[in-house]
Formats: structure tokens, C-alpha cells, sequence
């Protein structure tokens, strides 16, 4: 048995943003022309009129002030309310792949390590661009990667289980050594027209280099174990898929095709459910809350991460032991544990423990808890 290690982390980040107020604007703007076009209904109480959404009550429910955008032509225009994205030829990388390739080759250089170390890559992503051939399979042929690849979806919590996927072909020895990549476009799947949830996703990158400790070319974190937990809901659900031509309204721009979600259950469900699989996971190491230096929580919502960190650690942590990078990137589903973890670890000192953990739609729960040697 081998010990596996998170050698290498690498974030690309989109070069476009969209703040709260654009946001908003745009909004505002797409339901003034909405109810004004359905008048008639509105007044004869068939339709629902439209409510303004505001910058308050976004910052105040989730902590988010902007997010990043891979296209952002499209996405504040009223009459369009999604982003526009060129059409790629069969032949030419496609968007995941390109952005996968900028966050690998930055982890790679992270690592001291090449692509002719890398014996695995795992795309591990709430969304995947088409169904086959493998979006990871695209990237380890970009990257001159020998070995095998595939694709898994677990929603938020798709990182921390293809880390899990990786460290246990690690351990085994059936690989040395593995690329867990999150390319992430959440903004090609939210309703950008439901003030609920417009404000709620971004788009990002992130790839995390696993490795057998002993091929470490610098420090890194041997990852001590991890857990992984699914029980089925309902509450964050997408009905898009390949039966979709197949049904009676075939492929009617239904609300049900776009992510949905019920958020304040989903937030009194999962906190709970969080809490305690990190508490079990810690207890199951023999580890008490301040063996625990540093918690890198899934980035879903502000107050989620405030409960859970002062649930299991029993009082309310220091802005440096649970760090957020919601505020600036949003949620960036599977992705945003592993920005912050690549963005605020550097700091931690030999021997000190902390504990990776993402959840969301399923409901899905991942955890992965490591330690910093070096
Ligand atoms: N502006 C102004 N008012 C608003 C707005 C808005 N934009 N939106 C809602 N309101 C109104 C509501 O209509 C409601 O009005 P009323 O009281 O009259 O009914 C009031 O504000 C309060 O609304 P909520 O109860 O919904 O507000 P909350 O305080 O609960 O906050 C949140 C809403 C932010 C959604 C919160 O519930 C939350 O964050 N929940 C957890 C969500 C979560 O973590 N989800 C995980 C999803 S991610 C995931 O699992 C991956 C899925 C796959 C990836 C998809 C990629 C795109």
C-alpha cells in the first residue's frame, strides 16, 4: 500500500466578470420586458408578474459579490439571458478541455512535475459538455498523458470523489499518480430569468495533482483518508438529458432544463447532514476539532459555511481556519473546496492536519482529510 498526495493544485480563473449590479440590471430589465409583454395575462391573474431582484438581498442570503464568466456576451442582455458561445468544430478543442488544460498545466507546474509523470485523468464536473467521447479523454490526449482517463459527475461534490477515486488507485498501486480536474460552466446552466437563483453560480477550473508521497518534489499533503456519503433528494435537480427530444414537448425551453432547486431546504438538510459526516470523519481519525487547522469548505453560500464550521468545531472559527472565496468567484460547484484550498494552503506548517469537504445536488457529501508535510 501506498500513501497518496495532493502534490500540485492549479486554479484558471475566466477573465470576464459579472458583478451583483450588472446583474441585477439586466434582470430588472429582462422582467420590466417581461411583464410589460404579458400584460393582459398578468392583469387577468393567469401569469405571474416578475419582482425586481436586488444586490442587498443577494450579499445578505449568500455572501456572493461578482463571479467570472467564460462568455459573458449574452448573459446581460435582456432579450438573450444566457451566455452566447461560438460553435466549435469537431476538430478543435473544446471548451472544457481548454479550460481543464490551463488548470492542469498550472498544477503540473505547482508540483515541479510533466505531463510524462501523470499516469490517470479524471474530469470530474457537475456538467459535462456532451456525452462521449470523454471530455478527460480530450484532455489527457491535449496533455500527452499516457495511462487511461474518464469522465464522473457527483454535481458539487465531484472533486472530492474523483480525489477519493484517485487516492484509492494510488494507495492500491494500480497508478502512481493521477490529475483530478474540475472544469466547471455553470453559467451555460443556470436560469439566468429566475431571480432565485441567478445570482447563485460562476464559472472556473481547478486541477489537483494526486501522487504517491514518495514521488513529491516539494511539499505537499499526504491525504490521511477520505469519505464519501450520497442519500437521494430531490431538492437540487436537472431534467435535461438524452431523452429530452424523446418526451411529448420534446425540446420546449422547459424551466425544469436548467438547474433548480428548493435552497432553503436544501440549506436545513444539508448543514446537518455536513456537520456530522466531517464530525465522524474526524472522530474516526481520532481527531478533535483543534487537531483541525484549517477547514475548506464547499463554496455554496456563506451562512452554510458559518453553521457547519462552528458546528464542528464548537465555536466560531477565525476567518483564516475556514476561508471563503464565494465572495468573489460564487458557487462554482465541485470546483470551489479545491479554489480554496489551492489559495489559502500554502501556510500551513509540517504535521498540521485540515479537511477538504464538498457537497451538494444528490444530496452528495465528500470529504478528504490531509496532512502538510514539508
Ligand atoms: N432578489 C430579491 N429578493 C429575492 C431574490 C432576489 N434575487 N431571490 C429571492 N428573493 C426573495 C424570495 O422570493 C423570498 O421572498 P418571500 O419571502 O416573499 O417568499 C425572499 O427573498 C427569501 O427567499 P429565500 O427564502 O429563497 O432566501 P434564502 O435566505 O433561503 O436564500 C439561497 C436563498 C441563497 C438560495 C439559500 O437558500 C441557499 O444558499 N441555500 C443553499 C443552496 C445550495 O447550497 N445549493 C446547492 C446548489 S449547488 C449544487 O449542488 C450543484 C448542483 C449542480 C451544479 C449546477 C451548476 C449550475
Amino acid at each position: 500500500m501506498y500513501t497518496p498526495a495532493i502534490t500540485g493544485t492549479g486554479v484558471f480563473t475566466p477573465s470576464e466578470t459579472v458583478t451583483n449590479a450588472e446583474l441585477v440590471t439586466a434582470f430588472n430589465a429582462y422582467a420590466d420586458l417581461y411583464n410589460a409583454k404579458h400584460a393582459d395575462e398578468i392583469a387577468a391573474g393567469t401569469v405571474e408578474a416578475k419582482d425586481h431582484s436586488s444586490e442587498e438581498f443577494i450579499v445578505k442570503a449568500s455572501g456572493i459579490e461578482q463571479r467570472y464568466v467564460m462568455v459573458k456576451d449574452g448573459i446581460l442582455d435582456p432579450t438573450v439571458m444566457y451566455p452566447k458561445m461560438r460553435q466549435r468544430s469537431d476538430d478543435e478543442p473544446s471548451i472544457m478541455a481548454e479550460m481543464a488544460l490551463k488548470a492542469a498545466n498550472i498544477a503540473l507546474e505547482n508540483a515541479g512535475k510533466t505531463a510524462a509523470d501523470v499516469g490517470a485523468v479524471i474530469c470530474a464536473a457537475s456538467n459535462l459538455e456532451r456525452a462521449y467521447p470523454a471530455v478527460a479523454i480530450e484532455i489527457q490526449d491535449l496533455l500527452g498523458i499516457q495511462g487511461f482517463a474518464f469522465d464522473m459527475n457527483v454535481a458539487c461534490s465531484s472533486a472530492t470523489f474523483g480525489i477519493q477515486a484517485a487516492a484509492d488507485m494510488i494507495r492500491s498501486g494500480s497508478i502512481r499518480s493521477a490529475l483530478v480536474i474540475n472544469p466547471e460552466i455553470c453559467s451555460a446552466h443556470i436560469e439566468w430569468r429566475d431571480r432565485d437563483c441567478h445570482f447563485i453560480f460562476g464559472d472556473v477550473a481547478t486541477a489537483t495533482l494526486l501522487e504517491r508521497e514518495e514521488d513529491a518534489a516539494g511539499p505537499y499533503f499526504a491525504v490521511k483518508s477520505t469519505r464519501c456519503a450520497t442519500s437521494f433528494s430531490n431538492n437540487i435537480r436537472n431534467n435535461n438529458g438524452f431523452l429530452r427530444r424523446s418526451r411529448p414537448d420534446g425540446m420546449k425551453d422547459r424551466r425544469d432544463m436548467q438547474f433548480m432547486q428548493n435552497g432553503r431546504k436544501v440549506f436545513k438538510e444539508v448543514v446537518p447532514m455536513v456537520s456530522q459526516h466531517i464530525m465522524d470523519h474526524m472522530a474516526d481519525e481520532h481527531l478533535g476539532a483543534d487537531d483541525i487547522k484549517r477547514l475548506w469548505l464547499h463554496q455554496a453560500n456563506k451562512s452554510m459555511n458559518d453553521f457547519i464550521g462552528k458546528k464542528v468545531l464548537g465555536r466560531t472559527p477565525e476567518p483564516h481556519e475556514q476561508p471563503n472565496i464565494l465572495q468573489d468567484y460564487a458557487n462554482t460547484s465541485s470546483a470551489g473546496s479545491i479554489i480554496t484550498f489551492a489559495k489559502h494552503s500554502a501556510d500551513l506548517k509540517d504535521g498540521d492536519h485540515g479537511l477538504i469537504c464538498s457537497f451538494g445536488a444528490g444530496y452528495s457529501v465528500g470529504s478528504v482529510l490531509v496532512e502538510k508535510h514539508g
